[in-house]
């Protein structure tokens, strides 16, 4: 780890000579005063990561100055509406931690058409009790090719077809008032070459140039080249672009169009500090910090999960709390388990930084679990994984609009005597169909020749085996979201999946999304399954009803909120997962969930060790608790939540 500095554990006085007056006049005395507080609290956060990356290029006190100035200018900016939220939220840090919260995620156009097209879905969110929902990329694209909108030609427009800024804002006072958290992406890591900045670079403004990474040859894009991997290898290989008006190579990790910004440049910084201020004061409750672990480039490494990277989202965090205090950061970082919890402030000492990370691992084990009919793999890698800060949490989910990376270790496959090479090659063939008694019906993303390496795409009834008239594919998906809910942490629905929505028929008719097949499981909402949710006669009425089910248990279950504890337990029996939640404010909580096709058990020897000693029915698939001979009995993919009596 790179060091912090020199001691900069209170901001110097000078600083607070120049921000105190300030403050207090612009914020008045009450909110200027909490303003000072929170930079008191910040302060070490920010500045230490900030003398570490521009030390060495400019003067940090200076620095720290006109950062924290912009966030004073944000703070005076922000609407009352807004402060009380941050009030509430400060007065109760844990909110978004609370077991009531039930996280959504969807395309505002492929869900209703515009922003304003959403106001008007709030009571079908709310049957499902969702606090949480996530908006896919929102902002205005480029024109043409946007990679689902992570191609940003500008932050502070709304994508006009899905509406405009004050749009969102009557969305967010909407959800709000519903008691629902509006989580919106940041392309942090590049922009469109369309964008601002990249025009005036390409148009030779040296001050943009310097928001870029360019490179006059082939010299140095070869020499990353060799240790980095290929995100898009069918469709946009390798790392750099040549681009003749930028006189050379731009770094662009993703697609052509997307140019990698260098955070190596404190204006960089700079802007896009502004841009998560303003997104935080038209409303936004979350941002998903897209890519952050590209952020950060190093010669002879794959340029992901930089010590760097992490430092950067400290320091903005910081920054953004002096301003929105109820703003939360959320890590979309797909990274290799031993990576994962660092997004989350877990260093060698607890640095505050994101307050939320999707738990890749957790997803990508619950479908090797289903394909193996196994779960000893998921049980050792879950085990191994090291606990999140107790103030954060994590997002558990089964299914997003990415292709699913096959992220088993080597050393964990090794742990249970597989290898891993093989196990994430018969993954990706099984989820494609490919693979003899497989009912998944998937398809292979970004096939790497080279590699060998094969990612999924599919919606999780696709995966489950809805597309191919499997009988067990309710149960299984029930049990797969049992998982997902009670796991710790907020509960991401993958739109859709409420209603075991397939993949979409049409989804490579758009030639601006043929070669990309991850639009399989983008798939338009299908309001007229939807309306059938009620009617148990029908898939989407038995799928329906078992997801609120889940929901509904939930949020009476505190053992299940973000900051208490999971355990793996190790059950005698291969095929079931099993691991006690417990909080400080609740007693524990054991939950069950079978992988396999015929009934399986556990000794309750093992629920007594976990400190179920007398086993009550919580919530489970047949809505009793089926015990005899010693043993807790699972039907068929069925799962069980059991408490103490
Ligand atoms: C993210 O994904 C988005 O989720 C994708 O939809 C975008 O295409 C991409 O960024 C570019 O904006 O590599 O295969 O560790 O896994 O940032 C998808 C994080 C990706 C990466 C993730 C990236």
């Amino acid at each position: 780890m790179p060091s912090s500095g020199p001691d900069l554990a209170a901001p110097p006085g000078d600083l607070v000579a120049a921000i105190g007056p300030a403050a207090r006049d612009r914020l008045g005395r009450l909110e200027g005063e909490a303003f000072l507080a929170r930079l008191e609290r910040v302060h070490p956060d920010v500045a230490g990561p900030l003398h570490t990356l521009y030390g060495a290029r400019t003067d940090v006190a200076a620095l720290v100055r006109e950062l924290v100035g912009a966030a004073l200018d944000a703070a005076a900016a922000r609407p009352e509406r807004l402060r009380v939220l941050d009030r509430r939220r400060e007065v109760d840090p844990a909110w978004f931690q609370d077991s009531r919260t039930i996280g959504y995620a969807c395309y505002t156009d492929r869900f209703a058409g515009t922003l304003a097209g959403v106001r008007t879905r709030l009571d079908y969110l709310a049957e499902l009790g969702v606090t949480y929902l996530h908006l896919m990329p929102l902002l205005a694209p480029r024109e043409g090719p946007d990679d689902g909108g992570y191609a940003v030609a500008d932050y502070t427009s709304v994508d006009p077809r899905l509406g405009t800024m004050a749009d969102l804002e009557d969305l967010t006072a909407d959800l709000h008032g519903r008691g629902i958290a509006l989580c919106v992406d940041l392309v942090l890591n590049h922009t469109a070459r369309e964008h601002e900045w990249a025009r005036r670079a390409a148009a030779g403004d040296p001050a943009y140039r310097d928001f870029y990474l360019v490179f006059p040859d082939r010299t140095m894009p070869d020499a990353y080249e060799r240790t980095l991997p290929e995100v898009f290898p069918d469709t946009a290989p390798g790392s750099f672009t040549h681009v003749p008006e930028m006189g050379g190579w731009v770094w662009t990790t993703f697609n052509d169009y997307q140019w990698d910004l260098d955070y190596t440049n404190p204006a960089v910084f700079g802007a896009m500090l502004r841009t998560m201020l303003e997104l935080a004061n038209h409303g936004v409750d979350v941002l998903r910090l897209d890519a952050a672990p590209f952020l950060w480039k190093r010669l002879g490494t794959d340029c992901q999960n930089q010590p760097e990277a992490h430092l950067l989202v400290q320091a903005f965090r910081g920054l953004t709390r002096l301003a929105a205090p109820g703003l939360l950061f959320k890590a979309e970082a797909i990274v290799a388990p031993e990576m994962l919890v660092q997004y989350l402030g877990a260093h060698e000492t607890y640095r505050p930084e994101c307050d939320l990370a999707y738990h890749n691992q957790l997803m990508v084990l619950l479908w090797s679990s289903l394909a193996t009919r196994d779960a000893t793999l998921a049980t050792r890698a879950l085990s191994r994984l090291r606990p999140e800060p107790p103030s954060t949490g994590w997002i558990t989910y089964l299914r997003c609009h990415d292709d699913i990376g096959w992220a088993v270790s080597d050393t964990d496959a090794a742990a249970v005597g597989w290898n891993g090479y093989e196990h994430r090659r018969f993954l990706a063939a099984y989820y494609a169909g490919r693979h003899p008694g497989s009912t998944a019906r998937g398809a292979l993303f970004q096939e790497n020749e080279a590699t060998g390496d094969a990612r999924t795409s599919g919606m999780a009834a696709t995966l489950a085996g809805f597309a191919a008239g499997d009988p067990a594919a309710v149960d299984r998906l029930e049990t797969l979201y049992s998982v997902v809910f009670s796991f710790g942490g907020i509960p991401l629905l993958w739109m859709g999946d409420e209603l075991a929505l397939g993949d979409d028929p049409h989804w490579a008719d758009d030639p601006e999304h043929a070669a990309d097949n991850r639009w399989m499981h983008r798939p338009p909402m299908d309001w007229a399954a939807a309306a059938r949710r009620h009617d148990p006669e029908t898939v989407e009425g038995r799928v329906f009803g078992r997801i609120r089910a889940l929901a509904t248990a939930r949020r009476g279950l505190p053992a299940l909120r973000s900051g208490g504890s999971t355990v793996l337990l190790e059950p005698d029996d291969p095929h079931v997962l099993a691991y006690r939640r417990q909080h400080p404010r609740s007693g524990p909580l054991v939950a069950l969930a079978n992988f396999s096709d015929g009934w399986q058990s556990v000794d309750l020897g093992l629920l007594a060790a976990a400190g179920v000693a007398a086993p009550a029915h919580v919530h489970s698939t047949r809505g009793r608790l089926d015990l005899g001979e010693g043993r807790a009995h699972l039907p068929p993919w069925g799962f069980a939540w059991i408490a103490t009596a």
